[in-house]
């Protein structure tokens, strides 16, 4: 190649390491050129049906996750996956009550929650991001008749760092199996389930920003996760209490180094 001026170092590293690897995993599986076209082919399709952020989500970040955050102290961060919604409503009072349709099915739930920083260090005013999916295994603003931004919310942590959510308890979630994304899930036969959980995203100034999950004791998923993001520290229990269920979680934040 001819010699210009690198523009981004990162980009040039990233790309020769990468390509360093893919010689010695294409040595070890020797793919043949019709296998080559056919990944072309499918990489294609991907494209053109808007899955690559849901293909990448399921099948690449747990790893890119692992990688950099798998031994620091403070809460394991999980996926962000392909359904965040910038924008979403500040919601104001304790317990913070996420949009939710007159008639939302599920079963009501009651959150609490308490963030931290690694000394113990309650962090009030964290801004906590949450979206979830409904009874129907649906995000809103993606694919689903519920009005935008239902089911999601922001608010932020009284001055002892702790915060309440009263919402509906979230139902696994099966990827969609109609595209590209749901061709490889069945070549490779596997499922297309995530065990139920909760996204919840925390920023405080001169914290790392925290984007994780929470999920429940119990799930049939677990183990199985087709994406993969569940971290045994993420877990909670879901309580029966009476007309609704109510379950906890606590969250610890690094410092910006
Ligand atoms: C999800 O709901 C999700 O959280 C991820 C990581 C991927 C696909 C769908
Ligand atoms: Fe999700």
């Amino acid at each position: 190649m001819a010699e210009t001026a690198v523009q981004n170092k990162r980009v040039l590293e990233v790309y020769e390491s990468f390509i360093k690897h893919m010689k010695a995993f294409l040595d070890e599986q020797q793919l043949n050129h019709e296998e080559y076209t056919n990944f072309v082919k499918w990489a294609d399709r991907l494209g053109k049906s808007g899955e690559i952020p849901l293909f990448l989500d399921v099948f690449i970040e747990t790893y890119v996750l692992e990688a950099k955050y798998k031994d620091l102290p403070g809460t394991e961060p999980s996926l962000l996956g392909p359904y965040f919604a910038e924008g979403s409503p500040e919601i104001s009072g304790k317990p913070a009550v996420l949009p939710q349709r007159p008639d939302e099915e599920g079963d009501p739930l009651v959150f609490r929650g308490n963030v931290k920083d690694v000394d113990g260090k309650a962090l009030a005013n964290t801004k906590v991001e949450w979206w979830q999916d409904d009874n129907d295994g649906l995000y809103s603003n993606f694919d689903s008749p519920a009005p935008p931004f239902n089911l999601r919310g922001h608010f932020y942590t009284d001055e002892n760092g702790d915060f309440e959510v009263r919402s509906i308890v979230p139902i696994p979630y099966q990827i969609p199996t109609d595209g590209p994304t749901g061709e490889f899930v069945r070549a490779a036969g596997y499922h297309a389930y995530r065990p139920a959980h909760i996204h919840m995203k925390f920023e405080q100034p001169g914290y790392e920003t925290l984007i994780t999950q929470v999920f429940f004791e119990g799930d049939e998923w677990l183990e199985t996760d087709v994406a993969n993001g569940v971290r045994s520290s993420l877990l909670t229990k879901l309580e029966d209490a009476g007309d609704h269920k109510e379950a906890s979680l606590d969250f610890v934040m690094r410092s910006e180094e």
